[in-house]
């Protein structure tokens, strides 16, 4: 044994550079300075973080090596069970500001006084994939706000869709199951085109207005930024006098609606599985903030008696047409987590955070929920003091005589732990407050205890046919095609017949187009509706994504694909432009290191072309010197590049060097395919804020 393996490294010193001997003699630099010490979770100064302790250079691990078996054990421990569903979520900080007093209508603090600043913490999810799932799964986005309002944390745990499945929780679990991956397999994941989610769907009616959202184009966001959130139930606001109004939650962005198209979806899972996330850390990391309004529906009882639906089933909406979308504040997202295991995944929204001002009505799915988020935290975080993590701590004053459990932070300070005591003052603790205190609204109750649902609750199809009519064409069919594409994975042909059974309800175009999509041999016939069809229900605008789009191309991205040669005015007219309409901007190039342009400038690609495909941007441009688009031309995925982008629909700009890589790519030009002149990029990113050249898809699409 040599003397050098066995003794400590004999310079060690702390907070200075430090060297430790490995095994064989080697040594590790560590940096000096200002840089802190390495220390255990005791506190103890650690020497050496690179060999474990041993007997003799060749012997085994010494169990007294405490720094070796703390690291260990605590790496061991670090998983908690993923959320239920929701599991894959991405949450960022942010700032609310109430736009006026609303007091006449609710006596929630945050909604007392005009430009009031509320901390906000918002996360957003998929639904049914695991964490480790890809961004762009067809599904429902999760849509979760808390506010950090000066009388407590008030949550509004919402989607991106404002319907539900179900109407009543106690299918939540059966609709869940059925979602996620088979038992048995475990597989598929992150997907619901599989023969258990549409067998459930199928034997579901209730389900077929939500499962008219889920094929629309909802379900595949081009960015959180770009979507709606809704709270789905019917609140109450009540004022101070005791007054209740109904209230539906809307949260609209400033940017306006977007979406991909489904082989974009599919290809963007593969290129980037982040893409959501990434996103959203890009656009808050260069301060282009993403905002939403959020907005109030408000009806009384009258209107809610008249309404051809309950107001209390999340199978249903009320139209914006019918009662108008008020908006009461604005939600800006600045602050990136600083670490996302501490904010994001520990962070333990709750339907029944609310506060005084707001309350439940009696939906069969928000009573089920009110009692499901506080008992998953339980389960997810360990034990009942979960509110002691900072992300789930009001930050108002608060205090109560709850004491002890797993890994209190804090007891109740004092001698006092119990109420009522006769200490007095501040030593015998806090007090309630009847005048401040939350008062649940007094809403008669009687009634025979009953396992049923109200009649109106069996209209299954009436709002289904309302959505699908207020989108427009290219809506239209790519709900068509998702369907066919759904149900073209399901193995059981009688599941995919009697999906389409309940379409023939909603309207017989779509059901036919689904039945000639999967070769059904003849469209089945209707499901047996439990109540009669109201078939003129007034198409609802707002309904349809690509009549709410934005009006510019602001915040969305233009990639260029640049190769060395490449005109220089062109690129800089492009820089210009966009920055002119506050778009992003990122080059996709041969070699990532750079590229000369024909004036000897360079830029620097953010993309190598072969990791950088165009479902990453909402537009291109493809600028191409002669001799780059001949290398390019060689290159498939340059071809991709190009093709893909016409696929999608999207605007192409080009300079006419870079045309034979457009006809390698099979381009044939239309409206949205444009060359490239001095001075045109103006024109081609106001062009861009139609964001997809649509008229081309039609003729895209042969089955
Ligand atoms: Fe949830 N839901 N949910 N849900 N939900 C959860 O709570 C549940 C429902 C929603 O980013 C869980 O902390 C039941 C509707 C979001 O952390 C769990 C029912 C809506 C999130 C749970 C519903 C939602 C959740 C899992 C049927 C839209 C993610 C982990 C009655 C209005 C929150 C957790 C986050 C998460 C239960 C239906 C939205 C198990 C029983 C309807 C955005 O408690």
């Amino acid at each position: 044994m040599s003397d050098k393996t066995i003794k400590p490294s004999a310079d060690a010193t702390f907070g200075d550079t430090t060297v430790s001997r490995g095994a064989g003699g080697e040594t590790h630099q560590h940096a000096g300075g200002d840089v802190p010490t390495l220390t255990t979770n005791g506190g103890i100064p650690v020497a050496d973080d690179q060999n474990s302790l041993k007997a003799g250079e060749r012997g085994p691990t010494l169990i007294e090596d405490f720094h070796f078996r703390e690291k260990i054990f605590h790496f061991d421990h670090e998983r908690i069970p993923e959320r239920v569903v929701h599991a894959r979520g991405f949450g960022v900080h942010g700032t609310f500001e109430t736009y006026k007093s609303l007091a006449d209508v609710t006596s929630a603090d945050i909604f007392q006084r005009a430009g009031e600043k509320t901390d906000v913490f918002v996360r957003f999810s998929t639904v049914a994939g695991n964490k480790g799932s890809a961004d762009l799964a067809r599904d429902v986005r999760g849509f979760a706000v808390r506010f950090y309002t000066k009388e407590g944390n008030w949550d509004i745990v919402g989607n991106n869709i404002p319907v539900f499945f179900i109407q009543d929780a106690i299918k939540f679990p059966d609709l869940i199951h059925a979602a996620k991956q088979e038992p048995d397999r475990g597989f598929p994941q992150a997907q619901t085109a599989h023969d258990n989610f549409w067998d459930f769907m199928s034997l579901m009616p209730e389900a077929m207005h939500m499962a008219m959202w889920i094929m629309s184009d909802r379900t595949i966001p081009r960015s959180f930024r770009f979507m709606e959130g809704f709270g789905v139930h019917t609140f109450r606001l009540v004022n101070a006098e005791g007054k209740s109004t109904f209230v539906k939650f809307h949260w609209k962005p400033t940017a306006g609606l977007q979406s991909v198209v489904w082989n974009e979806a599919l290809k963007l899972n593969g290129m980037d599985p982040d893409f959501h996330r990434r996103d959203l850390w890009d656009a808050i990391q260069m301060g282009d903030f993403p905002e939403w309004e959020l907005g109030f529906q408000m009806f009384d009882e009258d209107f809610a008696a008249k309404f051809p639906f309950d107001v209390l089933d999340a199978t249903k909406i009320i139209p914006e047409e019918e009662v108008p979308v008020v908006p009461v504040g604005k939600m800006t997202l600045n602050r990136t987590v600083e670490n996302f295991f501490f904010e994001t995944e520990q962070v333990a929204f709750q339907t029944n955070n609310i506060v005084p001002g707001v309350d439940f009505t009696n939906d069969p799915l928000l009573q089920g929920r009110n009692f499901s988020y506080l008992d998953t935290q339980l389960k997810r975080l360990g034990g009942p003091n979960f509110t002691h993590i900072p992300v789930n701590a009001p930050r108002c004053p608060f205090g109560n005589f709850q004491q002890d459990g797993h890994m209190a932070m804090r007891n109740p300070k004092g001698r006092a732990n119990y109420e009522p005591n006769s200490w007095g003052g501040a030593a015998g603790g806090p007090r309630e407050d009847p005048k401040r205190g939350y008062q649940s609204f007094p809403e008669e109750v009687s009634g025979q205890k009953l396992r049923v649902r109200a009649e109106l609750f069996a209209d299954h199809y009436s709002q289904a046919r309302q959505f699908f009519v207020s989108q427009t064409g290219v809506e239209q069919t790519h709900i068509e095609d998702a369907f066919v594409f759904e149900l073209s994975k399901v193995e059981t042909p009688a599941i995919r017949e009697r999906v389409v059974s309940h379409l023939v309800n909603i309207d017989e175009g779509l059901a036919q187009k689904v039945a000639d999509g999967l070769g059904l041999a003849a469209l089945p016939a209707a499901a047996d509706p439990a109540r009669p069809v109201i078939r003129d229900l007034a198409p609802s605008p707002k309904l349809s994504i690509v009549k709410n789009g934005p009006e510019s191309f602001k915040g969305r991205k233009l990639g260029i694909l640049l190769a060395d040669g490449a005109d220089a005015a062109i690129v800089a007219d492009l820089e210009k432009a966009a920055a002119g309409v506050g778009a992003q901007l990122e080059f996709v190039a041969p070699k990532i290191g750079g590229v000369t342009l024909s004036d000897g400038s360079t830029r620097e690609p953010k993309q190598k072309v072969n990791g950088g495909p165009s479902v990453l941007y909402d537009a291109v441009a493809i600028v191409l010197s002669a001799e780059g688009a001949t290398l390019l031309g060689k290159e498939a995925t340059a071809k991709d590049f190009v093709s893909d982008a016409f696929a999608h629909a999207k605007f192409i700009a080009f300079t006419a060097a870079a045309k034979p890589l457009l006809d390698k790519a099979g381009v044939e030009q239309d409206q949205g395919v444009v060359e490239l002149k001095p001075g045109g990029a103006p024109d081609f990113l106001k062009a861009c804020g139609a964001l997809r050249f649509w008229a081309r898809e039609e003729k895209l699409h042969a089955v």
